[in-house]
């Protein structure tokens, strides 16, 4: 058992939460730095049954000051930067609150750490993003292929990559990016393709509505389970060296196939069920994701537990268990 500090910005994420979760499990003194001013919820932790073990701290990835105070009072030894503006959509339309977030954000951690002169003790984990291979040079994705983002989120979240390259490079800081590919889960946001389908096809069944208005079903996504995923993070941060990598399943699926999968255990007919709204196409999209993980599996011996099928089910399954809560 460790006796290690974490600090976790975006504790109540569905990432914040898993991860959380796996370092109590790991002896962890876990610190949860949450937003205060937009009212803050701990379903996803309370679901987990840890609320109570979590150091709650105020944080805003918009204030250097408060970052810093942070940083100086919890003295972490790792520092995992899960806090964003994460809905590609909505970036289109927050633009600049999405790079003050995104890219602005893990720019002052990291730079709050350089001023308390952390860089020798302090490991820091950026969670970087399969956005950022936007429109994709090469297929399958790695670590290696050229990036060209697609949206202010892409472009933001690739800014705060090589941010966290640069400190890594300049200052020997130990500071990683995970360039995570889409993990879901049943303590996914609702605003995400996922768990809006499953959300919204268990109220189709359950009578409370005829059908769910979609996006673009085309596109590919290389979808894991988010549980899986923080696994991941934590195996990085306890490398000798800092690098990073990529993080996927390794196959792909449309849209569509996932929205049937859903039906299919449902008892529902897609074709009934699911309407196409143009008010949730986005301006740019990214058409195909699917990553090449071989790094991870090797040098982290990292393999995820859930396949694109017990994703789904247990997805389903805790809708229907949850329904109405
Ligand atoms: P993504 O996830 O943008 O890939 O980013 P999302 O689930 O929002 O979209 C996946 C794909 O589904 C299409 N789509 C729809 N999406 C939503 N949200 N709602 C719809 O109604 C809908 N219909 C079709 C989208 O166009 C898209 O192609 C996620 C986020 O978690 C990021 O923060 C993270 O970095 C990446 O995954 C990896």
């Amino acid at each position: 058992m460790s006796n290690k500090t974490a600090l976790v910005t975006g504790i109540t994420g569905q990432d914040g939460a898993y991860l959380a979760q796996l370092l109590l499990e790991n002896g962890y003194e876990v610190y949860g730095a949450q937003r205060r001013n937009t009212g803050v919820s701990h379903w996803r932790l309370d679901r987990l049954g840890i609320t109570k073990d979590i150091h709650f701290v105020d944080f805003e990835l918009n204030e250097f000051s408060n970052i810093h105070r942070v940083l100086d009072n919890v003295s972490p030894n790792e520092i995992y930067n899960l806090a964003a503006q994460s809905f590609v959509h909505l970036s289109f339309e927050q633009p600049l609150y999405t790079s003050d977030c995104d890219y602005m954000g893990p720019s002052r951690i990291l730079e709050a750490m350089r001023t308390l002169h952390m860089e020798d003790d302090v490991k820091f984990y950026q969670a970087a993003s399969s956005e950022m291979f936007g429109k994709v040079q090469e297929v399958p994705q790695s670590e290696t292929t050229p990036f060209y983002p697609r949206s202010p989120y892409g472009v933001a979240k690739l800014a705060a990559y090589w941010m966290t390259v640069n400190y890594r490079e300049s200052y020997d800081m130990f500071a990683c990016n995970g360039i995570l590919f889409n993990h879901e889960s049943p303590l996914r946001g609702k605003e995400f393709v996922t768990r809006k389908l499953v959300h919204n096809l268990v109220k189709v069944k359950n009578g409370e509505q005829e059908y769910v208005e979609m996006g673009n079903m085309d596109a590919k996504r290389d979808w894991g389970h988010a549980a899986d995923y923080v696994n991941a993070m934590y195996l990085m941060m306890q490398q000798k060296q800092a690098d990073d990598y990529v993080i996927a399943m390794e196959e792909t699926h449309t849209v569509e196939q996932f929205a049937r999968v859903v039906c299919d255990k449902l008892g529902l007919v897609y074709e009934d069920v699911v309407k196409i709204n143009p008010k949730f196409l986005r301006p740019a999209e990214v058409d195909l994701l699917i990553g090449d993980a071989t790094k991870a599996r090797v040098d982290l011996q990292w393999s995820p537990r859930y396949t694109f099928e017990t994703l789904i089910e247990e997805m389903v399954t805790e809708e229907l268990q949850y329904y109405g809560n």
